[in-house]
């Protein structure tokens, strides 16, 4: 870490630069001579496009909005970064104020991350003002921010597309854009990445400039930690902007308003920004820089004021502890500021890595967002001129809802059931569960890991801890699941959502694996409830158990509609206990979790050919139900597994059995149907599940199949 990276000479040498003109770029560690080309060929776009002069306000400037598309008369001159090198100060404002008008009229249209996305309208034009993606790399942790980048990167013709099947991802994806040069989803990796491209970058000998934006809440993650730590032994040069907006959680973690973030880096993060000394100091800066004199003297002392604000002395904070060097706190809506610093921090050779804390507020600029609560941090459509969204009305309650309904109707009886999540109060439905049972809930920030070796230092203690985790994010804490749960049999409770494919949030969000990775650990109890009624019965179960760990999995969206228990109070299960639900003969469907309502779809769909299919609950992975399944083999010539899960899930654990009791030596036809062996990429669930195979159409073509009724599976499909 060089601490004499704002030197005064430096400082002003870089300002009094005139903003460099396009063809004045340098390429120098450009790879061959296609970038080169295609710069060239971007900037010969933007030469031919008449710029206009005096272009009328933005909407967003104005305060307004309407349902119509916004004026954007600026924007529209600009497809890539490099179109954007000539404005003024005075133009990328209104550059700023055109995106988020267009951010917030493509959002209305399709849904999607809306908040942060304008929390970072500024910071976005400026880092793509000041560096030359994609030689310089801008990485966006977590990447649900991202929209106002894809527009900057010629994405924007696309944006009505976006979360949909065939359409733009909603986070950042490398495969979309040489721009997203890290993709993104689940939180906290981008320092780790960046890193990574730092040092890469000076292995192969190149210059290029890394920026990791990071949020104050993907803060909160260990691995951040640990890629800081890293960074400072490092000392590769590389840029960390803290996108601090004080949303550390989802912002629904509570139902009853904004409450404070949770962690201690949060209150210090306000410290830095209130510390009244270090202010003093940084008004001392000024006095020092006003010394220079001249038309500089003001930006200077703006930057200095920035650079050296927090420089060392009692205020060192945690992160030049860690090794880097502290810049801030910075308006992150002020353009003029944002530039100032960036482009000072660019110029500045070896600085080792360098945390620029940025303060922003999510939501900005949309009136209906920043009132709100959740300050629109996802949203379905809405009408723009009056922030109202669009949302369906349904029948029944999320999954998510008939969790917590069912977790606060155990915890009414038992004092000692304790919720845990990260950071996702609203998404586990825990925000219910904190209302009713205030001392009893724990929001961990975005720290899966933890969460898990919380709650399993909570069960040594004789309390039982119910984990509230995604399926996909669960993945992040799996040595903690194993090492510190599992192996010591703690009876720890995961109740993983968004099991199965997730729709518009795409692979990266799917929860996949979580069958596969906990019905392979020796003490786990892994069950799937079929419907809502089940889920309630679960939870109760997971309750009952208290000589080990369990798990149980549900889908994202609305229950199918069945009764629910009396009281809305589940009755513990006999695990490792299955039910058959329909008798039938030759052909049974074994389904575990969501699927077994696709096999009782299926089973409807045959029956008019004259097919009664045996279908079955298996409610259990593990421990299987031995006896049902050895009955339904021996009782039917084709028994089909079904599950939405990757290999290596339930069907795997059926095949195991089968293969070991001897029931495959005979006449048996066994099938699995599972998640293709591939990642599925963003769309409708009911594409998703087409694309997967795992549509009630299928099943019953595989049924049909099987029995060599082929034209049948045929006409079925079409
Ligand atoms: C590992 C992981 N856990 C949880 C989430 C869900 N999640 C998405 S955004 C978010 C909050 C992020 O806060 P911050 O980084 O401050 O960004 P902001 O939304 O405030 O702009 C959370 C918890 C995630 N994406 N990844």
């Amino acid at each position: 870490m060089a601490l004499y990276a704002f030197s005064f000479p430096a400082f002003i040498k870089a300002y009094s630069d005139p903003p460099k003109p396009i063809n004045s770029i340098s390429f120098h560690y450009f790879n061959g001579t296609d970038l080169l080309w295609q710069s060239v060929h971007k900037l010969n776009q933007v030469q031919a496009k008449k710029r206009p002069i005096g272009v009328c306000a933005s909407l967003s400037e104005r305060g307004e909005y309407h349902s119509d598309r916004p004026p954007t008369p600026l924007l529209d001159t600009i497809n890539y970064p490099i179109h954007m090198k000539n404005l003024s100060t005075k133009e990328l404002i209104q550059l700023a104020n055109e995106l988020r008008s267009d951010v917030i009229f493509n959002v209305s249209k399709t849904g999607g991350h809306l908040g942060s996305s304008l929390g970072v309208v500024e910071l976005t034009v400026a880092l793509h003002y000041v560096f030359n993606a994609p030689q310089d790399r801008i990485l966006w942790d977590v990447g649900h921010q991202c929209y106002p980048h894809k527009i900057l990167t010629g994405r924007r013709d696309r944006m009505h597309t976006i979360r949909q099947t065939n359409g733009l991802a909603g986070f950042t994806k490398r495969s979309e854009s040489e721009y997203d040069c890290f993709g993104a989803g689940h939180s906290s990796t981008t320092i780790s990445a960046g890193l990574g491209m730092a040092v890469g970058r000076d292995l192969k000998g190149r210059k290029n400039k890394v920026v990791a934006v990071i949020g104050d809440g993907a803060m909160t993650a260990g691995q951040a930690y640990e890629a800081m730590n890293n960074a400072g032994y490092l000392d590769s040069d590389m840029i960390v902007i803290l996108n601090d907006n004080k949303q550390v959680s989802l912002p629904t973690a509570s139902l009853d308003g904004p409450i404070p973030p949770v962690g201690a880096l949060s209150s210090a993060l306000s410290k830095l920004q209130s510390n009244r000394p270090l202010r003093e100091l940084r008004e001392v800066a000024k006095g020092v820089t006003k010394q220079i004199g001249g038309p500089m003297h003001e930006l200077a002392a703006k930057v200095d004021e920035y650079a050296r604000g927090m420089i060392s002395g009692s205020g060192s904070t945690l992160f030049e502890e860690l090794g880097l060097y502290y810049i801030g706190p910075v308006d992150g809506h002020n353009i003029d500021d944002l530039v100032a610093i960036l482009r000072e921090v660019k110029s500045t050779k070896t600085t080792g890595p360098v945390l620029i804390h940025v303060v922003t507020e999510k939501g900005r600029g949309y009136p209906y967002a920043e009132r709100a609560a959740d300050k629109y941090h996802g949203v379905a459509k809405f009408d723009p001129a009056t922030g109202k969204q669009f949302k369906a009305s349904a029948t029944t309650q999320s999954y998510t809802t008939y969790f917590a309904e069912a977790l606060i109707a155990e915890a009414e009886v038992d004092k000692d059931i304790i919720a845990i999540h990260a950071a996702m109060g609203g998404g586990t439905g825990l925000n219910l569960f904190l209302r009713r049972f205030p001392s009893r809930c724990f929001d961990v920030g975005i720290a899966e890991q933890h969460a898990v070796t919380f709650a399993a230092g909570l069960a040594c203690e004789g309390l039982k801890p119910f984990c509230a985790i995604y399926s996909s994010f669960m993945q992040r804490a799996y040595d903690q699941v194993v090492h510190d749960v599992d192996l010591q049999k703690l009876p720890v409770r995961f109740a993983m959502d968004r099991a199965g494919l997730v729709g518009a949030d795409g692979p990266t969000h799917c929860g996949s694996f979580d069958v596969t990775f906990m019905a392979c650990l020796p003490n786990m109890v892994v069950m799937a409830p079929s419907d809502e009624a089940e889920l309630f019965h679960m939870v109760a179960t997971a309750a009952a158990i208290d000589d080990r760990p369990s798990c149980f999995r549900y889908p994202r969206g609305n229950g199918v509609g069945v009764q629910l228990p009396p009281g809305k109070k589940g009755i513990p299960l006999e695990v490792g206990k299955g039910r058959i639900l329909v008798e039938g003969e030759r052909v049974a469907l074994l389904g575990y979790g969501m699927a077994v309502q696709k096999c009782l779809a299926a089973a409807a769909l045959v029956e008019p050919h004259g097919l009664l299919l045996t279908v079955a609950d298996a409610r259990f992975c593990k421990p299987l139900d031995h006896a049902l399944i050895r009955s339904l083999a021996k009782s039917h010539d084709i028994l089909i597994t079904v599950e939405e899960g990757s290999i290596g899930g339930f069907g795997s654990h059926v095949a195991q059995f089968l293969a070991l009791d001897g029931l495959l030596d005979g006449k048996l036809m066994w099938r699995p149907i599972v998640l293709p062996d591939c990642y599925i990429d963003h769309g409708s669930p009911a594409d998703q599940l087409a694309q997967a195979g795992l549509t009630p159409a299928h099943i019953a073509a595989t049924v049909f199949n099987l029995l060599g009724q082929t034209r049948a599976a045929l006409e079925i499909m079409t």
